[in-house]
């Protein structure tokens, strides 16, 4: 007799059990480490301006997905998975600075994007102070990357060299580092950032191309890195965009390999680690970035074959893997930057061609497609491009690091320089400059 009750009970339980498994699982769908597109709406703010709302487009945004200002997060509302927006405050303005913005995404999965720079500016006055510093470096700093590397707010910097090592400068805000050395296995091709083991720090990935592998470096969250592991990275790694592109919220990257014909996607395990590289065929001597250009909220990527004179849009699957979308014919293009440049919302990109001496703007139609390349003259042999608001008026510019320019240095070059580059209006631009490539990043590194 008391069977059957205790059957009922047990049953009801069962189901109860049933219906909060399946609502477990549909609730703990895997949140992707979010992305950020620039520029930023607005991409500067001038101080003591007033509190304002941000608006940061990219893909991977989530109902949970917070912007952190600097390392503090802000009231966030999310709008779509392609744009949240938050709220900045009054005091967060209140001083000239360089924030760095983040939007990090909660578990499961989740983590946190990479940096983008938000310039809090004298008002109705010049953008950028026009003051060269020089910073030692080891010998033939090929790149430089730009990371809060030590949580301070301050900007800093690393180069790739062929000493061999990375060079760490920690900035000190008024334009001056202090540096230090982070050995590699062999000299140092390309490097990149990216919080890839999901704490939160800033990690770097170095590129050693003679042995065919990259480093991984682990952030400790004081300007000081832990070699986590070398995976095999293609042949001769020398570029890098790091992204979640199996949307299981641990960051994987996709790599360039400088003298072959394929790119390498490295998934990563969300420990510092990565799965054994997937290779996809594409022209030679291929950079690549990263972007969603079909808005479909998974990541695809952009290849410049420098060797057959075009650049491949390959769409992201979602899980990791690309299909070839559209070749363009280009000129020689040696690098590449994804931003929104006409900022009707739709991803569109630049190439630096270096054998034309031209820049080209590729105006994304959102659908994957492109409008048909627009050139604009550069300086001589214009090796890498940048993105950048270099005159405050709300509107994306490009700058290119010319490596057949008149100033340009001996091999033995061991410096990196904060200068005012005279052809473009009032910028500070740091210029790693280099005998076989340079590099520039856009930035404010006088925290005034
Ligand atoms: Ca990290
Ligand atoms: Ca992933
Ligand atoms: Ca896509
Ligand atoms: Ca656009």
């Amino acid at each position: 007799m008391l069977r059957r009750p205790f059957t009922l009970i047990l049953g009801t339980m069962h189901l109860l059990l049933a219906i909060l498994i399946v609502g477990c699982n549909a609730w703990a769908q895997t949140n992707p480490v979010p992305f950020i597109s620039v520029p930023l709406s607005p991409d500067a703010a001038p101080v003591r301006g007033g509190a304002f709302n941000l608006t940061v487009n990219g893909t991977g945004f989530v109902p949970g997905s917070i912007v952190k200002w600097n390392t503090d997060p802000r009231t966030t509302t999310f709008i779509n998975s392609g744009q949240v927006t938050a709220a900045i405050t009054e005091t967060d303005i209140a001083n000239m600075k360089t924030a760095v913005i983040t939007v990090t995404n909660p578990g499961p999965g989740g983590g946190t994007s990479s940096d983008v720079f938000f310039p809090v500016l004298r008002a109705g006055t010049t953008r950028f102070r026009a003051m060269p510093v020089t910073s030692s470096v080891g010998s033939l700093p090929a790149r430089v990357v730009a990371g809060d590397f030590n949580d301070d707010g301050k900007v800093d910097l690393a180069t790739p060299n062929t000493s061999p090592d990375v060079s760490i400068l920690l900035a000190h805000g008024d334009g001056t580092f202090t540096t230090q050395t982070l050995p590699v296995q062999a000299t140092a091709s390309g490097l990149a950032t990216g919080d890839f083991n999901g704490d939160g720090e800033v990690d770097l990935i170095a590129g050693i191309s003679s042995l065919d592998v990259a480093d991984i470096f682990l952030g400790n969250g004081d300007g000081t890195f832990t070699l986590s592991s070398s995976p095999a990275a293609g042949a001769s790694p020398c570029g890098f965009a790091p992204g979640d592109f199996d949307g299981n919220g641990t960051l994987d990257i996709a790599v360039a390999n400088c003298y072959s014909d394929f790119v390498s996607i490295l998934i990563g395990n969300g420990d510092g680690t990565f799965q054994e590289q997937r290779t996809f065929a594409t022209g030679s001597a291929p950079a690549v970035a990263t972007g969603d250009f079909n808005g479909d909220n998974k990541l695809d990527l952009v290849v410049t074959n420098d060797g057959d004179s075009s650049v491949s849009v390959f769409l992201g699957a979602g899980d990791g893997t690309f299909g070839l979308s559209t070749v363009v014919p280009q000129a020689t293009p040696e690098w590449v930057v994804v931003a929104d440049f006409n900022l009707d919302g739709y991803l569109d990109f630049a190439a630096s061609n270096w054998a034309t001496s031209t820049v080209s703007v590729s105006l994304g139609n959102g659908d994957g497609s492109f409008q048909p390349r627009v050139a604009y003259a550069t300086g001589s042999i214009p090796n890498s491009v940048v993105a950048g608001d270099f005159n405050g008026d709300g509107i994306l510019d490009l700058a290119t690091a010319n490596f057949g320019a008149s100033e340009f240095p001996s091999f033995a070059e061991k410096k990196v320089e904060l200068l005012r580059r005279p052809t473009i209006s009032e910028p500070d631009l740091l210029h790693s400059r280099f005998a076989w490539e340079t590099s520039i990043r856009m930035g404010d590194w006088i925290w005034r």
